[in-house]
């Protein structure tokens, strides 16, 4: 059974009206403030050139979230940067399809793949993170997607579901527990990243306001109710303390 107040939340969600009162409490309770330790880790997902404002594959307001995570920096002793890194001709690229366009869905081998406009290609200026990222302390830069038949989302696993990047091991190892994923886009790799996160055992918090959202026929809606569900946290870059 749920405890009293999670029951009381999910209560209050099916209700517009009441949905201020349930982030009310959220709130509430990271009051005190979440204080990052040694054993949290940044994670600054596809913060680049092609996510941005004038890229092959805008986000609305993708800038905004250079700010936010250049003051979070201070806050985390341990961050990793992620990087969208597609081979020229991707399978996610619409282009590698004849008949289709971007946005549109093709089957794949390991699902159904959203069709991309060509964007992140290795070693382009669109891939480059954006020029005001300021993490000079990052202290891994983990690139995907660079298999030609597979994307990847996550910064975990490949979308064929078996793949690892090597980034769980990597934190792993370093005795990290717990995760605080930023980047873009919300609803695309940033909320993989947080559900691989689970998966391999990891504390997960996403910060919102350090995020930006694709949104593609309802898709940030979806993204969160499925964090939720497998116990991603939200909060916003204010809780950090
Ligand atoms: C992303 C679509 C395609 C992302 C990457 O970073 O969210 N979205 N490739
Ligand atoms: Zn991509």
């Amino acid at each position: 059974m749920y405890p009293a107040t999670r029951r009381t939340m999910l209560k209050n969600l099916s209700g517009a009206g009441l949905v201020a009162v349930a982030g009310l409490a959220g709130r509430m309770a990271f009051a005190a403030g979440i204080r990052p330790d040694g054993k949290s880790a940044l994670i600054v997902v596809d913060v680049q050139n092609c996510f941005v404002t004038g890229g092959t594959l805008p986000v609305k307001g993708g800038e905004e979230v250079v700010p936010v995570i250049n003051q979070l920096a201070a806050r985390f002793e341990n961050i990793v940067i992620t990087q969208d890194w597609h081979t020229p001709g991707h399978a996610s690229f619409a282009s590698a399809h004849a008949g289709k366009k971007p946005f549109d869905t093709q089957k794949m081998p390991y699902g159904n793949q959203v069709l991309w406009p060509d964007h992140c290609v290795q070693g382009s200026d669109d891939a480059a993170l954006h020029k005001d990222l300021r993490l000079p302390t990052a202290q891994v830069i983990v690139r995907k997607g660079y298999h030609q038949d597979v994307d990847s989302y996550s910064a975990f696993m490949e979308a064929d579901g078996k793949t690892p990047t090597g980034l769980g091991a990597y934190l792993k190892q370093r005795g990290i527990t717990q995760v605080f994923v930023t980047g873009l886009a919300t609803d695309f790799c940033v909320a993989w990243t947080a559900m691989d996160a689970r998966k391999a055992g990891f504390a997960v918090y996403v910060i919102e306001d350090a995020t930006r959202a694709i949104d593609l026929n309802g898709s940030l809606a979806a993204a969160w109710k499925k964090m939720q569900t497998a116990g991603v946290k939200r909060i916003q870059s204010a809780d950090i303390a």
